[in-house]
């Protein structure tokens, strides 16, 4: 992408309506515009990150055996009236009257749609197990929406629901959601850990958060140091085979968040100098709620003996907006975000030093071609601003890699590549220079 096409309104100074990183860094870089309160429109840098965030948890879904289906964003009430959600669910539901006087609203979760989706297809346990995810946006009328997309009124999420014929079998499918949401955090460089959970309105009584530690999260954690050097399921586990090993190494030690921390037990079970109390973001939560909605709700299938067996469900879901400011909150420094190459809305930055250069900029044609055809995703600066100011917007807007390229350095046939994080920089010939950076995004594109 060439930057004089391509729609990054970036801004110099810090808006004052933002109090987090993640959300100042958001603005300025031209990520996302507030349309209202907690309702964002997607400029096309955001928007990449996003799509790469859903893409990865997409594939874990899939390999966990997860089904993709899209259900609406908006939904009649009287299905809500079935579960016996629709007074409970209180002022956070946004509720809408159609032309004809019928009682609708934008979904804040799905687990009645998907009910009744299965109530009426699934008839026999032959069909069992099942779990039906999707990506859509979610409005909850969240009383005081802040910190920009980490807690929006309009949001993105990933919510899968599954549907087994036992207790027995409906733990497993959990463990399934359970190592595979391990594994799409740290694909996108992040360091999530599974904590016991507060079940809310959705209800049940298994439940487990996915947070990411960051300053800025909004809840209080407590937990195991060593869960932070705990590793994740490999890309190549078989999710249909047994993962209790793999919950119970990350669940038998203490991580609770503020809403149900015990701190006799923290005590207790939790060496002093083990002991880590830090703040969290809730990126995923997974719940497991019996068949509080399939009773509701009718849902029945003939069991192996002939007889009706209402199936045993759980919900999980991912936060996959929030997730856009999360990994900021992670990965950022005084000058910009850094972005993980899994998610980076450019793999490199090319920098022209002197636009209009008939020799500068032959090379970055030339090396933007090369690039390309290696199937790198490449931002390529061919403005006429001044180099500092290219410099400045490239290191805001955080791609990992960035190639230098000026009539100087050209004459002796070297350009210079610099490494986001961390800031170096190295003068190499052009040919290593490319190679070197084709190598090391190839290398750095699976985390997990
Ligand atoms: N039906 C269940 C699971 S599918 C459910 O709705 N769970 S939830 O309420 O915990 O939401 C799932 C995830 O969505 C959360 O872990 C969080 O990452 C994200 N999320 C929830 N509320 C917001 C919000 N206001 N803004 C951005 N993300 C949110």
């Amino acid at each position: 992408m060439y930057l004089s096409r391509y729609f990054l309104p970036v801004l110099r100074d810090t808006p004052k309506e933002a109090e987090i990183v993640s959300h100042q860094l958001m603005l300025r870089a031209g990520m996302v515009k507030q349309s209202a309160a907690g309702i964002y429109s997607w400029l096309p840098l955001g928007l990449s990150v996003l799509k790469k965030i859903e893409a990865i948890v997409r594939e874990e879904q899939n390999r966990a055996g997860a089904v993709e289906i899209l259900m609406p964003t908006i939904q009649p009430a009287d299905l809500w009236r079935e579960s016996g959600r629709y007074e409970a669910y209180g002022k956070e539901m946004l509720r809408i009257m159609d032309r004809h006087e019928r009682d609708m609203l934008f979904g804040p979760t799905a687990e009645e749609v998907v009910t009744a989706i299965f109530r009426d297809s699934v008839k026999s346990y032959k069909d069992l197990p099942k779990n039906l995810y999707n990506i859509q946006w979610k409005f909850r009328d969240e009383i005081r929406p802040r910190f920009g997309v980490m807690r929006g009124r309009e949001f993105l999420m990933k919510d899968a629901y599954s549907f087994d014929l036992t207790k027995e079998d409906a733990r497993r499918t959990y463990q399934r959601m359970f190592a595979a949401y391990l594994r799409t955090f740290a694909r996108m460089g992040l360091k999530s850990v599974p904590m016991k959970a507060d079940t809310g309105p959705i209800g049940g009584d298994l439940s487990h958060e996915f947070i990411i530690l960051a300053d800025t999260g909004e809840s209080e954690v407590f937990l195991h140091k060593d869960l932070l050097e705990e590793t994740v399921p490999p890309a190549d586990t078989d999710f249909w085979g047994d993962l209790s090993g793999i919950v119970e190494d990350w669940t038998s030690r203490y991580a609770a968040t503020d809403e149900i921390h015990d701190a006799a037990r923290f005590e207790r079970e939790v060496p002093a100098d083990k002991r880590l109390t830090a703040r969290g973001i809730e990126v995923g939560h997974i719940f497991y709620f019996g068949t509080k909605y399939s009773e509701a709700m009718g849902a029945k299938v003939q069991g192996p003996d002939g007889k009706l067996v209402t199936p045993e469900m759980g919900s999980y879901g991912v936060g996959v907006s929030r997730l856009a400011g999360a990994v900021i909150e992670a990965s950022h420094d005084k000058d910009g975000i850094i972005w993980p190459v899994p998610v980076a809305p450019f793999e490199v930055g090319l920098i022209n030093l002197r636009s209009g250069d008939a020799a500068t900029d032959a090379a970055c044609v030339d090396i933007y071609g090369k690039l390309t055809a290696a199937g790198i995703e490449v931002l390529y600066d061919d403005t006429d601003e001044r180099a500092g100011a290219k410099f400045s917007t490239m290191d805001l807007v955080g791609i990992p890699f960035q190639l230098i390229v000026g009539p100087k350095g050209l004459k002796s046939g070297e350009i210079e590549v610099k490494v986001r994080a961390g800031g170096e920089r190295v003068s190499l010939a052009v040919e290593s220079g490319l190679n070197h950076v084709i190598e090391a995004v190839q290398s750095q594109r699976s985390l997990a």
